[in-house]
């Protein structure tokens, strides 16, 4: 494909006359074929069933009159199919002269962060259930901003040495930007609006291109605006891998930090208060958030990344594993530590690892217990129930028939 041409060198001033001739014009954006994502490959649980989309003309006639949105881009012909986000539609490339081309359409996106459904996974045992003790049934439903219809962005994959391009349209009705979070790259590239570029205006396109010399999790999230911007969602996660691998885990997962203010009845965020009161992984909160599943024996990559305002300590049941990457890339097998928490500040990455030889259903969660609640601000007293950052590890049995046997007490004991 023809790259696109750079962002013309509008200032602050430009920006913001188009910002107000764009919303006098109410401009409307032509709508692309689509083309649903492809499953990708040697995941779990290929499953881009996140209910977010970008929103529709019915339903935006309510917010912005005669305003469409483009919906996700059809460049999901290529897929690394690696790593599975689980509720969050996988992003694909297109090959151009030597060069992996990635789109991201920054927009307006509506979707359920929960969506009141109790879970009904068979594998969760329904005999320990006490009524009302586990899952939150309220049903929040946001307007955020996202890209491609998705809050958090999909998980852009690379690997070592590839040169990407990140084409950014804005369909947003303000100016923004991307910044390469943890990425060594050329300062023009960086992304920091109003530092190192002006803020491609909405309706604008501004093309990135950089070579990728580092390996590991990173994050991509806008750098204008940002207080507001990212707490509307515009966030994602940028894997990339090494060239040569010694050890490749079987499931690679990204998940994706969030938090949220919802005000009652509004699902427009508070942007600027700092109660929050709903935390997500991959924009879900528990008992939304899909869970993760394994076979018994597979070496499972985990990475966090953290694009919300307080660090989270995500701990995993039933297991030690060890931390191997932070977003300053993997960490040298010396210098790994175990753990059954990892504590994820505010703008890091950290990826851990263990091999899932433990049957059963395990949780995944924060261990502040604040962030495992969702809308606690409105709960009253009595049984609070979980929701927020908790998911579900569920590894299958190689032998359903088996009996538990811990790897470290020797076979026949
Ligand atoms: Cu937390």
């Amino acid at each position: 494909m023809r790259p696109l041409p750079r962002q013309s060198t509008l200032g602050m001033y430009g920006a913001a006359l188009a910002l107000i001739l764009a919303s006098l014009a109410g401009f409307v954006f032509a709508q692309h074929e689509h083309h649903g994502p492809a499953p990708a490959a040697n995941t779990p649980q290929p499953q881009p069933d996140h209910d977010a989309h970008a929103m529709g003309e019915t339903s935006l006639r309510r917010i912005e009159p005669g305003r469409t949105y483009s919906p996700p881009p059809p460049h999901m012909g290529h897929q690394a199919g690696r790593v599975h986000a689980p509720a969050v539609a996988p992003l694909g490339y297109e090959m151009d002269a030597g060069v992996k081309v990635f789109t991201l359409i920054a927009q307006p996106v509506r979707w359920h962060i929960n969506d009141g459904k109790q879970s009904d996974d068979p594998r969760v045992p329904q005999k320990n259930k006490v009524e009302y003790a586990m899952q939150h049934e309220e049903v929040r439903e946001v307007i955020g901003w996202g890209y491609n219809g998705s809050v958090p962005g999909p998980t852009i994959e690379a690997t070592q040495g590839d040169t990407i391009r990140v084409i950014l349209k804005n369909e947003l009705p303000e100016p923004t930007s991307i910044h390469w979070h943890g990425i060594e790259l050329p300062n023009e590239m960086d992304g920091a609006a109003e530092v190192t570029e002006p803020p491609t205006p909405p309706g604008g396109t501004r093309t990135y291109q950089f070579k990728l010399h580092q390996n590991g999790t990173f994050l991509y999230h806008s750098h204008f605006n940002v207080m507001k911007q990212e707490a509307l969602g515009l966030g994602g996660i940028l894997v990339i891998h090494p060239p040569e691998e010694k050890q490749k885990p079987d499931v690679d997962v990204s998940i994706l930090l969030q938090q949220w203010q919802l005000l009652p009845g509004n699902p427009n965020p508070d942007v600027v208060g700092m109660d929050w009161n709903w935390f997500t992984f991959n924009g879900r909160a528990a008992p939304d958030i899909p869970p993760l599943v394994v076979k018994q024996g597979q070496r499972v990559r985990i990475r966090l990344g953290n694009l919300s305002m307080d660090s989270h300590p995500i701990h995993l049941h039933g297991y030690s594993f060890k931390v191997v990457g932070t977003e300053g890339g993997p960490i040298p097998e010396s210098a790994q530590w175990p753990a059954a928490t990892v504590d994820v500040p505010p703008g890091s990455t950290r990826d851990f690892e263990f091999v899932a030889w433990n049957a059963g259903h395990w949780m995944i969660h924060c261990h502040k217990v604040h962030h495992m609640m969702n809308s606690h601000a409105q709960i009253p007293v009595g049984m609070m129930p979980h929701g927020g950052m908790v998911m579900l590890l569920h590894v299958e049995p190689a032998d359903e028939k088996a009996p538990w046997r811990h790897p470290g007490e020797p076979e026949g004991k």
